[in-house]
């Protein structure tokens, strides 16, 4: 397949309410989109970095430059049989997984839909049980300004189906709410999201957790920092989970390999795109590390293709793939529900992605345009 266009968009949205982490707030969520064109058939993908550095250093200018001025001219007038090739055509560029996960996700997509496959169905060809047509999801609920408020919200998503709830925690927010959220819900799937805002000075703080039957502590350490979580893993009970330290497979490797976490969350955009976050799938399954799907508040381009990892068999826990109305209504693509009954989603059949871009949406939310061609 021919790379013959490829459009960017930058586009802004706001949140259907605000989403507070250890590192900052957000009420409007900017991406970029990528559209890429061949053959007659076009593959989207979404690049999530945000407006400011403080999940990942890339943020929305740094992912449109490299894009711009790198990854576009790379791919375009290549000849695409398989998504896999994209791991040599960038390699010239060092890290931006971010921004390298747009173009990856499109290509996943073109050449599901020149297979007429579904995503998950392509993604999954070297598993004999195929991919699952529904998985586990969970909400990600941000900091709260008061514990009634989380309970509060807890609550409603409950309410809603929602059978796993993450909560953010950061210093002074985190054992009580913990306590109180457990005391609330005595059944209740709880796991708890740091975002780096501890240090190993904090171990007392983070074995007070222990009582509580969470699910798991996710990223409590630095955000480059695998070998601390390594030393953190055996002084505490609950199950520790990494984020922001695995953006690659070789980070994979270094975290099993030093015994670093029991869980991996893999969002296919911290570490590059979908074939790399297969391989990580793949190392973490031999090791028995268990496995669940992040999020990084996507649009229904990106929930898509997040769906479509989760459906690979070692993706067992709920992922952070909450329904399309947790953060945006509308959102540019049609939404996707919640099955309230077991809180799963359904993987999406059509070819490809499986949902169809609202072009007359996606003009209205698009700040900034360009287009390359060969
Ligand atoms: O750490 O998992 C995280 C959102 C933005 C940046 C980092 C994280 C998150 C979430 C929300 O927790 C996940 C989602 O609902 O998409
Ligand atoms: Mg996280």
């Amino acid at each position: 397949m021919k790379i013959e266009r490829i459009d960017l968009y930058a586009i802004s949205q706001p949140l259907v309410s605000p989403f507070v982490t250890s590192f900052g707030l957000q009420q409007q969520r900017d991406c970029l989109l990528v559209a890429v064109h061949s053959e007659g058939l076009t593959g989207w993908g979404e690049c999530v970095a945000t407006n400011d550095p403080g999940y990942s250093y890339e943020t929305a200018v740094t992912a449109w430059h490299i894009l711009a001025d790198f990854l576009i001219p790379a791919l375009l007038g290549k000849d695409l049989q398989e998504p896999e090739q994209l791991q040599d055509w960038f390699r010239f560029v060092r890290g931006h997984p971010l921004a390298k996960a747009s173009l990856d996700q499109a290509a996943w997509d073109l050449t599901a839909q020149r297979d007429g496959l579904a995503f998950a169905h392509k993604l999954a060809q070297p598993y004999p049980e195929g991919p699952r047509a529904r998985v586990p999801v969970g909400v990600s609920i941000g900091i709260q300004p008061s514990y009634a408020d989380a309970l509060r919200v807890i609550g409603e998503f409950v309410g809603q189906g929602y059978g796993r709830i993450k909560l953010k925690i950061k210093p002074g927010h985190d054992v009580e709410l913990a306590r109180r959220a457990r005391a609330a819900f005595p059944e209740l799937l709880i796991m708890l999201d740091a975002n780096s805002a501890y240090t190993l000075d904090d171990v007392a703080t983070l074995q007070a957790l222990d009582p509580y039957d969470l699910l798991m502590l996710e990223q409590p350490l630095g955000y480059d920092d695998i070998y601390d979580h390594s030393l953190l893993r055996p002084q505490i009970r609950t199950p520790l989970c990494l984020d922001e330290c695995i953006v690659s497979a070789h980070h994979a490797r270094t975290a099993i390999a030093l015994g670093a976490c029991d869980i991996i969350n893999v969002k296919p955009s911290r570490v590059g795109g979908w074939t790399t976050a297969r391989q990580i799938h793949d190392l973490c399954r031999a090791a028995g590390v268990g496995l669940w799907v992040g999020g990084m508040l996507e649009t229904g381009v990106g929930r898509a293709a997040q769906l479509a990892l989760a459906a690979l068999p070692g993706f067992t826990l709920p992922g952070d793939i909450s329904a399309t109305d947790r953060y945006y209504v509308p959102d540019i693509t049609e939404p996707f529900v919640l099955n309230a009954a077991d809180s799963t989603i359904d993987v999406p059949t059509g070819p490809g992605l499986g949902v169809t871009v609202d072009m007359q949406r996606l003009t209205a939310v698009t700040q900034r345009q360009a287009t390359f061609s060969d």
